[in-house]
């Protein structure tokens, strides 16, 4: 994304494995994954078997100077820990290993420097950053300012390594104000949304799950898909005209990934708040990628801290082009679930029809017989809900019909 390969950084990568029941070995794929997303290659990694995180330096003495000799046998640029480090880790280990060090937050925070678009996505990420340097600078003022560059140090930030924090916090609580701004226009527009009685649909799930092809070719939107993590920071929306014509808002937004940085979600609040305000979610999840029931509860994990975990949830089993066996994948908590291919579009029409019927349970139904000179109401019936009979008789348009709660006459 940023580097050819020959600058590319050199990274090993090491994690702490507590047998406490996480996969440490598919942990660490995702993160050399994420390192190849931030330009970087991994050349090694290195794992220990422990009870207990080492305070200071996270790995204990023996498997420090393992990690030394791994860097200098590979000649790598630079360390990336699968776990977010302490800022006297970060000191402790730069000192020790005289290369980078790096985590698995600073590389995400990198991922979504290089991609953030529009004035609160690049608002949201100089936040996080901030907040996570700001913790760190005696790391930062061994290491990072004398090694420069590359990865961890690009963003809006980085040429600020120097910078004190008392500077740092004033620009945190400048950019506080102008995201505020932001969130509050935002605010408006799900408001207007919300009074407009359009049901709103938020597609959620794992980075790379398919979310933003699914709704190109729902909808035309013309919305970045990638074969990268982090493809979306932006969050999107667009109408959508379900199968029984009525209109419902889409939106696509900033992927889940395991371990999502805090200070990500705190600043990211607004945008993934999109999942929180909407009146059904619609999950996809990679059926072709064997990892699919460990991201499957890290998403629902993720509802959870969002405060969305209640709402009605359809999943979509996306990318089944690419399996020639359907694997058995479950979602215990969805709804109602189908099969598709956001690609070939096989699967779309059962997608809209099941959104239809999960739509339709969250909504009033309503059976009365509208006078004639009140009809203008039955093109509201349409636009906004759902009509199952639309009968002209002599007193009036009998009508049978699904419509959102706080639909009045
Ligand atoms: N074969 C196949 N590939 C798909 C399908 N849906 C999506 N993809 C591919 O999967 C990759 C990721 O798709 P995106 O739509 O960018 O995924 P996303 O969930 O929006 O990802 P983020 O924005 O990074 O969270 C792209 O390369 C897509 O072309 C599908 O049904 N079949
Ligand atoms: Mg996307």
């Amino acid at each position: 994304m940023f580097e050819n390969k020959e600058t590319q950084e050199k990274f090993i990568l090491f994690a702490v494995d507590l047998k406490n029941g996480d996969n440490v070995e598919d942990s660490l794929d995702e993160l050399e994954e994420l390192v190849l997303t931030a330009g970087g290659v991994s050349v090694g990694r290195l794992i220990q078997n422990k009870d207990a995180i080492e305070n200071a330096t996270y790995l204990g003495s023996g498997k420090c100077e393992e990690l030394r000799e791994m860097v200098l046998l590979n000649e790598a640029d630079a360390v990336c820990c699968d776990d977010e480090l302490s800022p006297i880790q970060l000191k402790n280990l730069s000192d020790l290993l005289q290369v980078k060090v790096l985590d698995r937050t600073s590389v995400i925070l990198d991922i979504f420097a290089g991609r953030a678009k529009t004035k609160e996505g690049k608002l949201q990420v100089e936040l996080a950053q901030l907040k996570y340097r700001a913790q760190r600078l005696i790391g930062i003022g061994t290491s990072m300012s004398r090694l420069g560059g590359g990865i961890g140090t690009r963003g809006p930030g980085e040429t600020k390594l120097e910078v004190d924090r008392r500077v740092i916090r004033d620009r945190i609580a400048q950019l506080n104000r102008e995201l505020r701004e932001v969130a509050e226009h935002r605010e408006l527009l799900r408001k207007q949304r919300m009074e407009s009685h359009t049901p709103t649909v938020a597609i959620v799930g794992y980075t790379n799950a398919g979310k933003s092809t699914l709704l190109n070719t729902l909808t035309d939107a013309g919305v970045l898909e990638e074969d990268k993590l982090f493809a979306t920071l932006d969050p999107t929306a667009r109408a959508y005209k379900l199968s029984t014509g009525q209109e419902i808002i889409l939106t696509d937004t900033v992927g889940f990934i395991k371990k999502l940085p805090h200070h990500l979600v705190n600043a990211f609040e607004s945008t993934l708040a999109e999942a929180k305000f909407a009146d059904v979610l619609l999950h996809v999840v990679d059926l072709s990628n064997e990892k699919a029931p460990d991201q499957i509860l890290t998403v629902y994990d993720t509802l959870l801290k969002l405060e969305a975990a209640d709402k009605p949830v359809l999943t979509a089993f996306n990318k089944i082009d690419r399996v020639e066996e359907r694997p058995v994948v479950k979602d215990l908590r969805c709804d109602a679930s189908v099969f598709i291919s956001a690609k070939t579009g096989e699967g779309l029409d059962a997608l809209s029809e099941k959104l239809t019927e999960i739509i339709n349970k969250s909504r009033r139904f309503i059976e009365e017989t509208i006078p004639y000179e009140k009809a203008g109401i039955i093109n509201k019936i349409h636009a906004l809900g759902t009509v199952l009979t639309e009968d002209y008789r002599d007193d009036g348009i009998f009508i049978r019909a699904y419509v959102d709660p706080s639909f009045h006459m």
